[in-house]
């Protein structure tokens, strides 16, 4: 059962209201967590954010995170780039074979030696500790260019440095930097990150790997099991999480809280299972972990003692931009061969390009990458500006391009008919690897539910502070009448929606529109939801998932939107067929959101989610389907 503990607190009356504190915080790098009370102004407070996702929860429009579109590259950092994008595409061309890896089950010795070579393994690693030093935009480029190639080795090079090491790069001492990021790059040791646990999946916090001090107090004892480690029997170096007995200085009791550690396979006690049989990703190598009397030196303590919580959901934060740009890059190698084929291939006395339903399916495509590729490089550049908060922006990348590149691969094989079908083609294998990114790095499931309980904390907070100002209605006059005065628009319909207009190009206007109008309907429905549900709402899924649905919807018309504007701007020669897929996403985007937001409160679609659950409950009871077939046998 989730948790979700953030969200259970302060039950009020009359508004129901929850979040003991709000979720604008950013999750700066060893940042201190402060947890303040909310003020009451109707500028934002300190605690509030700038992430576009937050505010979309109050049905607010923030819009410095996603206009203008970024463009983060330096001259230099472009030309460092260009440098490094052919080669990397002639390694992968040249010397990298993806059958084969599928079929030995790991990446042949020559890849790994060539990538090594390259610097892929250590993309982002100072250069002064052995890496290329590059930007998370630089870093999204090469990741698209290997996804396009091959998944098995994306996911060997991002269990490596994504997660396996990122944690010493984010939270590291300077000692720790100096001694570890040079083994795992120049020094060619592979690190892996190591949270999932037989009982402990996507609820990360319920980990029961356990490390105690050691009676001189100079080592942690490590005793535990981890499962499905990407990396796992090939690492040299682990960033563990587990449980750390601390005192309670109030009470003197004894709890345990979850630290992170830098662990080395030399320390002893630890083994591998023979690598993991999986549908795909076969080359990466997965395997469980387990930890005997592992003798850990306090000094390899990552983030400080009862922080490993929050280091790991920072890791993952901060890596997942990487997984929407590689399968931005699958996406667009899966799309040519569908395309190559419906302009050769002739049924019916015509190419079969000429089809109105081929034509649906690759403008489809066409449009799920560019809403997956603009998500990525819109979240990289944000990320390179030095934006904090970007939690929800992350996950929303990583959702979507999971689900985008799925949907891509499985149409670019029905595109191809058998020919897709046949292992030949290569598109099976991409659809066996392209599945596990919808599970690892937190579910899509667990994930949506996230972004609408970050979403809603964070809407929970904010009126919160508006009842607040109702006491002391003198001294919070504006927060007050900026708050009186939105829901008056709103009650009025749409005539006073904010503009986008001022955001994108002309072009654009009538798509800008639909996405501010969007933003307000959906804010409405998130205040809907907190006062109908108030602290409950954490168990309302069905609820929640048309909320996230809706929340992604809404940042990719946004994030679509603005990228379109650039390129329109620029004048760049694609700029007319960005402008139509733009226009045709906003289309069908707010048309969905429509419909969810809908559901949310509709009596009828609320009295199908209680059947639906019930129609579960019967299986569940059953342990299978209920009735028998129609002939009763
Ligand atoms: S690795 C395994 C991945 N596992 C997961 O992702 C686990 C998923 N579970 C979770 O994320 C958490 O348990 C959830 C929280 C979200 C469910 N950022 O009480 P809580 C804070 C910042 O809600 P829970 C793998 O698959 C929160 O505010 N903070 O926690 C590798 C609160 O703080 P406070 C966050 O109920 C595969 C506190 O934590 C976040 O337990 C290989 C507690 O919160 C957050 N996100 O549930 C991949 N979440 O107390 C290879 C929570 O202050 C990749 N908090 O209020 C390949 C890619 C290709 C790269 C290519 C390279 C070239």
């Amino acid at each position: 059962m989730l948790r979700f503990s953030r969200l259970v607190s302060v039950p009020q009356k009359g508004l129901q209201l929850i979040g003991k504190n709000s979720r604008c915080l950013a999750t700066a790098p060893n940042a201190a967590v402060k947890e303040e009370e909310p003020r009451a102004k109707s500028a934002p407070t300190s605690k509030e954010s700038l992430s576009f996702m937050m505010n979309l929860f109050c049905g607010v429009a923030e819009t410095s995170q996603v206009f203008p579109y970024p463009d983060v590259l330096s001259q230099e950092q472009r030309e460092t780039l260009s440098m490094l994008c052919d080669p990397t595409a002639k390694f992968f061309e040249e010397v990298n074979n993806p059958a084969k890896n599928d079929d030995l089950e790991r990446v042949e010795e020559a890849t790994m030696n060539g990538l090594w070579d390259l610097g892929a393994f250590s993309i982002q690693v100072p250069p002064d500790l052995g890496g290329l030093g590059l930007s998370n935009t630089q870093y999204a480029k090469l990741a698209e260019i290997v996804g396009s190639h091959d998944l098995g080795v994306s996911v060997t090079l991002g269990a490596h440095q994504s997660i396996g090491f990122k944690g010493i790069l984010l939270f590291g001492t300077p000692e720790q930097k100096a001694k570890y990021l040079p083994r795992v790059t120049t020094g060619r040791q592979l690190a892996a990150f190591c949270l999932t646990e037989p009982s402990s999946g996507s609820d990360a916090g319920s980990i029961r790997s356990r490390a105690v001090l050691s009676p001189d107090g100079k080592h942690y004892i490590l005793n535990g099991s981890k499962i499905w480690i990407s990396n796992g029997g090939i690492a040299e170096i682990f960033t563990v999480f587990a449980r750390t007995p601390v005192k309670d200085e109030k009470t003197g009791a004894e709890r345990d809280v979850v630290t992170s550690f830098i662990v080395e396979r030399s320390f002893g006690g630890i083994t591998s299972s023979p690598p993991d049989k999986k549908m795909g990703i076969k080359a990466s190598n997965t395997t469980s972990l387990y930890f005997e009397d592992v003798k850990i030196p306090v000094e390899n303590v990552l983030g400080g003692v009862g922080n490993g919580f929050k280091v790991a959901m920072n890791i993952l934060n901060n890596g997942r931009f990487g997984m929407s740009a590689t399968l931005s890059g699958t996406m667009r190698a899966a799309i040519k061969k569908a395309v190559e084929h419906a302009t050769t291939r002739v049924q019916f006395g015509r190419r079969i390009e000429s089809y109105g339903a081929i034509q649906e399916k690759l403008a489809r495509m066409a449009m799920l990458q560019y809403v997956t590729e603009s998500l990525a490089y819109m979240v990289s550049g944000n990320m390179d500006r030095g934006c904090m908060d970007f939690q929800l922006e992350a996950a929303i990348s990583k959702v979507f391009a999971s689900e985008a590149a799925w949907t891509v691969t499985d149409e670019a094989i029905q595109i191809l008919g058998g020919m897709g079908y046949m292992k030949d083609c290569g598109l099976e294998r991409v659809l066996r690897d392209i599945r596990i990114f919808r599970i690892f790095e937190g579910t899509n499931d667990i994930l949506r539910l996230f972004i609408a309980l970050t979403g809603i904390q964070y809407a929970g907070a904010h009126l919160r502070e508006l009842q607040k100002a109702f006491k002391n209605p003198a001294a919070n006059l504006g927060l007050i009448f900026g708050e009186a005065t939105k829901r008056a628009i709103r009650s009025v319909g749409l005539g006073g929606v904010p503009s986008l207009e001022q955001y994108v190009h002309p072009n654009l206007a009538a798509s800008a529109g639909l996405a501010a109008r969007s933003i307000v309907a959906f804010g409405t429905a998130v205040e809907s939801s907190l006062l109908k549900y108030g602290r409950n709402v954490v168990d309302e899924q069905f609820v929640l998932n048309r909320l996230a649905n809706s929340a992604i919807d809404i940042y990719t018309m946004v994030v679509v939107l603005s990228r379109a504007s650039r390129t329109l701007e620029c004048s760049l020669p694609t700029a007319a067929h960005e402008q139509q897929m733009a226009e045709v996403w906003c289309s069908e985007a707010s048309e969905r959101v429509g419909r969810n937001l809908d559901s949310t409160g509709n009596t009828q679609m609320l009295s199908k989610f209680n059947k639906m659950s019930s129609i579960a409950k019967n299986l569940c009871e059953a342990g299978q389907i209920v009735q028998k077939n129609p002939l009763n046998l």
